[in-house]
């Protein structure tokens, strides 16, 4: 937890859901980067951290984790840092004195996963509980019915590693068998996955398929597992599946997810961050054109954001906001470099670098970003960080004699754990499965460019990826908002076109009667809302089956429009004073009252706690709060009252922090303060909400420093901690100047941020003391919303339909501004070496001082 400089033990904090699956007190972070250590030839911290794991990691817990989590991670680092170990050992001067430990707390792991096999189909439960496995009462576990793809389909390379290094073979065997099963289960027309399948009768539960979250490292094991096993059946099908993947979901440069009943139908419009992966699987596979045209299309969608979005659309909006620093983009352009040799893919991980300690390092870690839209923080920070991104940046730099061993020895798993490939000829029991017959003959025109080839691929060609990436140099940026290109294609030629959803009314006799040919029924819920369900059997043929599904598609896309337009983005409050110096980032929910930062420029101030605390009364102590930015405890009055109370006594700004101790924006979902249902133009100072744990950070900050200044902001800003000196010592940059300068913004900005924040937000709506709005995302919209046009508000459509560079004109025009104002052109100057130093050792100082007061 790098924000609060902690670890984060399961139980000990709020739960965040699946994502705490992978914790189950067994030091996860420190087993999964063991061999990053001896990647970056840290030989003598790796010796150290191993005899940490022998002496202190338990894995007898009774905690339930999640058993793919736990085998990528735990038994993966484990036999990383085993097949690392004895290959230093056999070189005779680190860890001597090292006797498989590693490997047999790897072989105590694997029998704690056993369990999770004992299903009929062979695929292992999701979870299990490590002291008690999944069926006893104590265990808390054991009834799920569905797993995901990629849950079951990603062990053979640890499992048969851990049977080939002990002679178990029984680890090699489960795996096989629930691969097996889900290739039996494949849907045999189109050869595709689905994301979600019933581990009792084998069912497709979630009939999408895609090659990111779900199911990607299914395939990625299918072709590993045939370069560390050399067992044929592997490769055939994942040739098998590459070609479904090619042929459906590739649609150069994106990847888009499709039914695999019905491969020419897009299941989505947007794309999740971790098919970033697939560019480096296909560059294994060989094919290394499509793998150029992906990377360059996402590393657009990183230019422009930073980071890659968690999710984002296919006219590349942000869809889900949110960056665990995954490492999949960096892998991919590791993989990249090594194909072709391009040093543009050198210049693509140096501005990752620089934007990982631009916007994400703060003094006890590198932290996740909550919003890559506003720069916000998030205090974690995932134990793959350490394992794959150091791994894979370090990698993409070293030159061979860098490394202490041959990197081409090894096969790098999912989580980038090594795992030597002479396992291949070791302890080859398990009978391979000779059903080649089985495979259907493939077009092999795709692969034109297939291994075996470990060295650069075009020796002789060196502008050879230059030359694919240049057509696709403005994709991002110039990209017009596009529907869903199949479904637009496949408009039947000449056929009348399908109801619109926009066209759509819930009162129209004629509309309703084509719905009900198109299998779609209309619920007509108690609020005066409609909801639309589609059953293809009941459509009048599979035709009309198709125009519904494409008709539900629309709808729900609408609505969430309809619902996102009617939000506002989240804003962030950036601690800007000594020591954070703009690195902590604190995500803030907005209030629909008061100055609108993101039309504004930033509210810059020290912050002073209001008395009484709640706000609701007149101010007590109005000198105290006077110019500065009014912290005030949520709860008993209106948001618009504090505001009121709190302007009244000559605040500049006010920060609302949970009543609710304990509360996070980790774990609860942001909300916008609502105002008084009166008129509240006579608010005009700006106002944030902070959750409970966020907003003690402030107040935690001020105890120890006393005077603390904080940023209100639509977008953390870069920082720079001489200009953050110099700017304190500075008569202009008084916080109530600043207040002033807020009035006079140009329209054009308005149009900027309006386009942001109608493009890109989650929020619902929370008058004070209300309970929180229902987050409901199903295809429901109100009558009067019927008829709105969702392209109406788009920002890169003019009213002839054409693309215009109108987010990069907006872009450039925010940059200048931020050049000639002195509180955002942090970042913009050269600092001394000397002074850097110093800076962090101070920093350092100040935060160990404060892990002592647990801040
Ligand atoms: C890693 O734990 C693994 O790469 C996994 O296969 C999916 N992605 C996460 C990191 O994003």
């Amino acid at each position: 937890m790098p924000l609060t400089c902690r670890g984060r033990v399961r139980g000990q904090e709020p739960s965040r859901g699946d994502v705490d699956d992978a914790l189950g007190k067994f030091s996860l972070t420190l087993i999964d980067s063991l061999d990053t250590l001896v990647v970056l030839n840290k030989t003598k911290e790796f010796e150290d951290a191993v005899r940490k794991v022998l002496r202190d990691v338990n894995l007898d817990n009774d905690v339930v984790v999640s058993v793919f989590e736990t085998n990528i991670r735990v038994l993966g680092g484990l036999l990383g840092g085993h097949s690392l170990a004895i290959m230093l050992k056999e070189k005779g001067e680190y860890m001597q004195w090292y006797n498989d430990e590693l490997l047999q707390m790897a072989k105590q792991l694997g029998y704690k996963l056993l369990p999770a096999f004992n299903t009929t189909s062979g695929l292992p439960y999701p979870r299990i509980n490590l002291k008690f496995g999944i069926r006893k009462p104590e265990a808390r576990t054991g009834t799920e019915t569905d797993t995901c793809t990629a849950c079951a389909g990603t062990l053979i390379l640890e499992f048969a590693a851990l049977s080939r290094f002990t002679g178990a073979t029984i680890f090699e065997e489960y795996a096989r068998k629930a691969l097996d099963f889900l290739w039996e289960k494949r849907q045999r027309s189109s050869n595709l996955v689905g994301v979600t399948i019933n581990i009792h009768t084998g069912d497709w539960v979630r009939k999408d398929s895609g090659v990111g979250a779900g199911i990607d490292s299914y395939y990625e094991y299918l072709l590993k597992a045939y370069v560390l096993l050399g067992d044929d059946s592997f490769l055939e099908r994942f040739n098998t599946h590459y070609d479904a993947i090619m042929r459906y979901i590739s649609q150069p440069p994106l990847l888009l997810d499709v039914h695999i009943h019905k491969p020419m139908l897009n299941a989505r419009t947007w794309m999740d961050a971790l098919l970033a992966f697939f560019p480096g699987l296909q560059v294994l596979k060989g094919d290394i054109r499509p793998a150029i045209e992906t990377h360059e299309m996402l590393y657009q969608v990183i230019k422009k954001h930073n980071f890659l979005p968690e999710a984002f659309t296919t006219d590349f909006r942000v869809h889900w906001a949110q960056h665990p620093l995954r490492p999949e983009f960096a892998e991919s352009t590791y993989f990249l470099y090594k194909a072709t040799g391009d040093p543009y893919y050198l210049e693509v991980g140096k501005t990752l670098i620089e934007n990982l300690n631009k916007y994400a390092r703060v003094p006890c870690g590198f932290a996740a970003m909550k919003d890559v839209r506003t720069g916000s923080h998030e205090d974690r920070m995932d134990s793959f960080f350490l394992a794959e991104m150091f791994k894979y940046l370090y990698l993409l730099f070293a030159d061979k004699e860098d490394i202490i061993f041959d990197i081409e020895d090894y096969i790098f798993t999912t989580e980038a754990h090594l795992l030597p490939l002479w396992l291949s000829t070791t302890n080859q029991s398990i009978s391979k499965k000779n059903i080649t017959s089985e495979y259907t003959e493939l077009d092999d025109s795709n692969f034109d460019w297939t291994c075996p080839n470990t060295q650069i691929l075009f020796p002789n060609d060196p502008l050879y990826a230059q030359s694919i990436r240049e057509p696709l140099k403005n994709v991002v940026d110039k990209s017009c908002p596009r529907g869903i290109i199949r479904v637009e294609e496949s408009f039947r030629s000449g056929a009348k076109p399908p109801l619109r959803a926009r066209d759509f009314m819930a009162t129209n006799p004629e509309h309703l009667e084509i719905l009900k040919k198109m299998g779609v029924s209309l619920i007509h819920l108690k609020d005066g809302r409609v909801q639309l369900v589609q059953h293809a059997i009941q459509a009048a043929s599979s035709i009309d089956a198709e125009d519904g599904l494409r008709f539900m598609q629309e709808m729900i896309e609408l609505s969430s429009q309809q619902q996102k337009e009617q939000q506002l983005p989240p804003r962030a409050v950036q601690i800007v004073s000594h020591p954070f110096f703009g690195r902590v980032v604190l995500t803030a929910g907005p209030a629909q009252f008061g100055l609108d930062l993101s039309k504004h420029k930033e509210t810059r101030g020290f912050v002073a706690s209001s008395k009484p605390y709640n706000g609701c009364s007149e101010l007590t102590n109005p000198e105290a709060v006077m110019g500065k930015i009014a912290l005030i405890q949520r709860g008993q009055c209106m948001f618009a009252e504090k505001a009121r109370n709190i302007q009244n006594a000559g605040a500049i700004g006010g920060i609302v922090i949970d009543d609710n101790e304990g509360s996070s924006s980790d774990t609860a979902p942001l909300f916008q303060m609502a105002g008084d249902g009166k008129d509240t133009d006579d608010i005009k100072i700006p106002m944030l909400f902070l959750f409970s744990k966020e907003g003690s950070i402030i107040l935690d900050a001020i105890r120890e420093y006393e005077e603390v200044e904080v940023l209100l902001s639509d977008k953390a800003k870069d920082r720079d901690p001489e200009m953050e000196n110099e700017e304190q010592s500075s008569p202009e940059n008084d916080s109530q100047n600043q207040s002033d300068e807020q009035v006079s913004s140009s329209s054009q900005e308005v149009d900027l941020v309006d386009q942001e924040s109608s493009e890109e937000s989650s929020l619902n709506s929370h008058p004070e003391s209300l309970s929180p709005a229902d987050t409901d995302n199903v295809a429901s919209i109100s009558p009067s919303e019927q008829t709105s046009d969702p392209t109406e508000n788009h920002e890169t459509t003019n009213l002839n339909g054409e693309c215009t560079d109108l987010d990069n004109q907006l872009q450039e025009q925010s940059e200048t501004e931020e050049d000639s104002n002195p509180n955002v052109s942090w970042g913009k100057k050269v600092q001394p070496i000397d002074s850097i130093l110093a800076d962090w050792n101070e920093d350092i100082e100040a935060f160990e001082m404060m892990e002592k007061d647990e801040l």
